[in-house]
């Protein structure tokens, strides 16, 4: 089992789509092990996208993420870090498939509603800087565990 930090832009809670995009990672069978609804300090944002820094759109994206509500997510199942890439879609939403969250929900390059690690090492950092405190994230077996995954998948 694998763990991923997902972010929902401050677009997805102005445009009130925290309910559908959520939606999307549990009806997949990807298990809900944190939840955090915050203005996260210009610090961690900065400290999140440091690999962008020298990018020209970094100022631009401190900003909008600064700029309301961010909801962090932790999800946890079999290669989750892939299987939330794949349900966010491409970066730039105008190009994202239809069937993604981006694809159908967005327009933007920029305000592109959801973040997500897009590897394991990434992951492990992001999830430190996020859900960084004991007890933020939470252990648990679905009921359903057994459902979503055969016999084999989970031994
Ligand atoms: P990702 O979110 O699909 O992993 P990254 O390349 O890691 O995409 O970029 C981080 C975020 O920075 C994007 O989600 C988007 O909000 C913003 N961004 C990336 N490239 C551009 C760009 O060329 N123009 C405007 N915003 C961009
Ligand atoms: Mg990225």
């Amino acid at each position: 089992m694998e763990r991923t930090l997902v972010l929902l832009k401050p677009d997805a809670l102005q445009r009130s789509l925290v309910g559908p995009i959520l939606s999307r990672f549990e009806q997949k069978g990807l298990k809900l092990v944190g939840l955090k609804l915050r203005k996260f300090p210009d610090e961690v944002i900065k400290q999140h996208y440091s690999a962008h820094a020298e990018r020209p759109f970094y100022p631009a994206l401190v900003e909008f993420m600064t700029s309301g509500p961010v909801i962090a997510i932790a999800l946890e199942g079999k290669d989750a870090i892939t299987v939330v890439r794949g349900l966010m879609g491409k970066t730039n939403s105008a190009q994202a498939d239809p069937g993604t969250i981006r694809g159908d929900y967005a327009m933007s390059f920029s305000n592109n509603l959801v973040h997500g690690s897009d590897s394991p090492e990434a992951s492990v950092t992001e999830l430190a800087l996020f859900f960084g405190e004991d007890g933020d994230l939470v252990d648990w077996t679905p009921d359903q565990t057994t459902w979503v995954y055969s016999g084999e998948e989970l031994s």
